[in-house]
């Protein structure tokens, strides 16, 4: 038990030396990324970045991204890799916090992405350090994003668009998982379960790598 302690805050000791800590949540729509950032923001204090909140929060607004966004969203389909990247590396560069570490919630969701996101973490002396992959049947994403839609009003979760953004997924975003497995980033995560058992998994497997 005592050894299991000192482990413990050895590697908090670690991590907190260390300059920054990046995790990338990745997963179909309805994986639970914004269901578990949160409880990762609340273990390890990082910056979260969830590039949906973002345009959402666009939208809302009624600025001109936000009109971009909504035209594209409402459609199931991804915002243009170029303006989605400038996006990123301006909530990047106003945020003094991202130096500690962050969680990209939602990004990258291209190849092209992935590219942009490590180019800019390099400039900035950092790296992705794991992305964790929640695996999830399809019904099961279809329900869950159907019976969050009843309460959310997002314009995206009804089954016709569901349906379109599981398609541009496999086509568009799937194809990172086998990316990220080539970098030895990919973290493999079964995201049934329970929240608290899934996050369970998830953080035994994160704490290995501080
Ligand atoms: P997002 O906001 O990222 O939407 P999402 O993929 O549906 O994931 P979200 O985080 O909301 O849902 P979660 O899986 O946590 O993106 C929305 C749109 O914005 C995209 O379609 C795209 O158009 C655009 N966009 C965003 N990023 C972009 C990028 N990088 N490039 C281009 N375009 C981009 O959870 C879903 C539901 O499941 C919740 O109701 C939750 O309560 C439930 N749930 C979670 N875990 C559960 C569990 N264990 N059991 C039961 N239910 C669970």
């Amino acid at each position: 038990m005592l050894l299991l302690h000192c482990k413990c805050a050895f590697l908090q000791f670690i991590y907190k030396r260390n300059k920054m800590f990046n995790i990338v949540i990745f997963g179909a729509p309805g994986s639970g990324k914004g269901t578990q950032s949160d409880n990762l923001i609340k273990n390890y204090g990082l910056f979260h970045i969830s590039t949906g909140d973002v345009l959402r929060d666009h939208i809302k607004r009624g600025t001109d991204l936000g009109k971009i966004a909504d035209s594209f969203i409402s459609q199931g389909q991804l915002i243009p890799d170029d303006l989605m990247v400038s996006i990123l590396a301006n909530v990047l560069d106003a945020n003094e916090e991202t130096k500690k570490g962050v969680i990209f919630d939602g990004f990258p969701r291209t190849i092209n992405q992935a590219k942009a996101l490590k180019t800019m973490l390099a400039e900035r002396g950092a790296k992705v350090n794991v992305v964790v992959g929640l695996e999830v049947d399809e019904d099961e994403l279809i329900d869950r994003l159907i019976k969050r839609g009843k309460e959310s009003g997002r314009s995206d979760d009804n089954l016709e668009t569901i349906k379109k953004r599981l398609i541009v997924y496999h086509n568009q975003t799937s194809p990172l998982r086998d990316y990220y497995i080539s970098e030895k980033k990919y973290l493999r995560v079964q995201g049934t379960g329970s929240v608290e058992a899934i996050f369970a998994n998830m953080k035994a497997e994160i704490d290995k790598l501080l």
